[in-house]
């Protein structure tokens, strides 16, 4: 009797755990391994000394505990959690390196269910949070899918009408100038201009701001550095015979690029995409409007390409290759602690209108999708000054290029997209922080994380 009673409260437990598989992407530097190290360590502390008064299971008291538990997927890289958040522990302390490629990281929260039926089976349940971690580059691959390499290359020779971009590109521009489309395929030659190539996308990336950066693993190569599938480039040196095949630089090029189609953009959203439950797309506004008109443009074609890309319904393809699952998504402006507190909704706004601008050409039915502002990790304090008998919001914290104590006011963001006027009077300068001084024993400083977990998790506690 008493084997039978264990067996069914254990199956009881099981049908009341559940697990939850959360992404969290964003363009390089958008702050993804500091959302994930804040968002750990905060449900780390949920049950004890939490600072989330707008996540209501935690407000509730209703959270009893939070720890890492091994994760299911042994292909995935672990996430760094440890490694940062000494990083963060260091004197003075230091911002988390730059990741690469995909991590994830297990939480066990152990919570008492609020819903009736649920309390009445058993006191506890456990939500097994599954967090992953990878380049936003990698969803401004998905329109790839449906093109040519001939369509893609023509898409390339428009890039290169942008005087800037096509300043940078001299080099490949140059080199394959000289290499008949129907000559044998050489990887002594195609090797070099592909380095080229490469090195044209970091420095657009790099001196103009671009975000919209294709092949996306060309910058991001992970495992794959030096893979014949990473070394093509486009055609854009004039019309090519018919017929070439694997024996020619154009036929070998073309081949590659349904290799990359193939094997890294469609691998990667059956092996991970498919399984998300739920998405958050962290977005860096302030360095962009900090970059400029141009920056801020292509920083917004990207935030548009990464909307279109949960647009499952577009075309049948997509639902039939991938069948994603994603039914929340939440769009998130990082880095807020950049800003007074006045501001704060003005960035909402903001992000809002780069996310609208998207969902114009995409439908994303049955996806329930939310903006809003936040600080992974507040490296500020808010505050008041007196200037000239007037009394206006300052921010005080540390420079991070020089460690100075500074109190400023960093200006104001624009709260719609930013026309020619915005750019031409335009008043504010965006210092990047220093990690704040903090306690390990305490809680990382945030703003708005709660926020954030009320409407990813929210619904997932009850
Ligand atoms: N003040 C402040 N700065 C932040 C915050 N989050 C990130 N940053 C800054 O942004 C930088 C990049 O943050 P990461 O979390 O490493 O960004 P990432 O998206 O993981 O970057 P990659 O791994 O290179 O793709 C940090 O080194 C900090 O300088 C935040 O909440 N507040
Ligand atoms: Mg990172």
């Amino acid at each position: 009797m008493r084997q039978w009673r264990n067996k069914a409260e254990s199956w009881v437990q099981r049908g009341l755990d559940r697990r939850l598989r959360l992404a969290v992407t964003g363009l390089s530097r958008s702050g993804k391994t500091a959302f994930i190290t804040s968002l750990v360590n905060q449900l780390e502390h949920a049950g004890l000394d939490a600072r989330l008064p707008h996540w209501l299971p935690a407000a509730e008291g209703r959270i009893l505990g939070s720890q890492r538990v091994p994760g299911r997927h042994h292909h995935v890289p672990a996430f760094g959690y440890e490694a940062a958040l000494s990083q963060l522990a260091q004197t003075p302390p230091v911002w988390p390196e730059p990741t690469r490629g995909i991590s994830e990281i297990t939480l066990a929260i152990r919570y008492c269910p609020k819903n009736r039926l649920k309390r009445r089976l058993q006191d506890t349940a456990t939500l097994y949070l599954e967090l992953v971690d990878y380049p936003g580059e990698w969803l401004l691959d998905l329109p790839l899918l449906s093109m040519s390499y001939a369509e893609w290359s023509a898409q390339q020779q428009e890039l290169l009408q942008t005087p800037a971009l096509a300043r940078l590109a001299h080099p490949w521009l140059t080199a394959g100038a000289v290499i008949a489309p129907d000559s044998p395929a050489d990887d002594a030659v195609l090797a070099p201009l592909a380095a080229g190539y490469t090195q044209w996308l970091h420095d657009i990336k790099r001196e103009c701001g671009a975000y919209l950066v294709q092949p996306g693993r060309f910058v991001l190569p992970g495992e794959y550095l030096g893979a014949p599938m990473l070394q093509f480039v486009p055609w854009v040196w004039g019309a090519v015979p018919a017929g070439l095949g694997e024996q020619h630089h154009y036929g070998m090029m073309e081949t590659r690029f349904e290799h990359y189609k193939k094997h890294l953009v469609a691998g990667f959203y059956r092996e991970h995409f498919a399984g998300f439950d739920r998405q958050i797309v962290l977005v860096d506004c302030l360095s962009a409007l900090n970059r400029g008109t141009d920056s801020f443009a292509d920083l917004s074609r990207a935030v548009n390409a990464i909307v279109q890309s949960f647009d499952y319904g577009k075309t049948g393809w997509w639902r039939r290759l991938f069948a994603p699952r994603i039914d929340k998504l939440l769009f998130a402006a990082t880095k807020a602690d950049h800003l007074t507190p006045d501001q704060h909704s003005r960035l909402a706004r903001l992000l809002s209108g780069l996310v609208r601008a998207g969902h114009r050409h995409a439908r994303l039915a049955g996806i329930d999708i939310d903006t809003l502002a936040l600080a992974s990790i507040k490296a500020t304090h808010s505050g008041e000054v007196i200037h000239r008998g007037e009394t206006i919001p300052a921010l005080q914290g540390r420079r991070l290029d020089n460690g100075e104590s500074v109190t400023l006011y960093p200006g104001e963001v624009p709260e719609n997209l930013p026309d020619a006027d915005f750019w031409q009077q335009q008043g504010f300068d965006f210092t990047d922080f220093s990690p704040p001084v903090w306690q390990p024993e305490q809680p990382l400083p945030h703003l708005r994380l709660d926020q954030a977990l009320a409407f990813l998790l929210g619904d997932k506690l009850a």
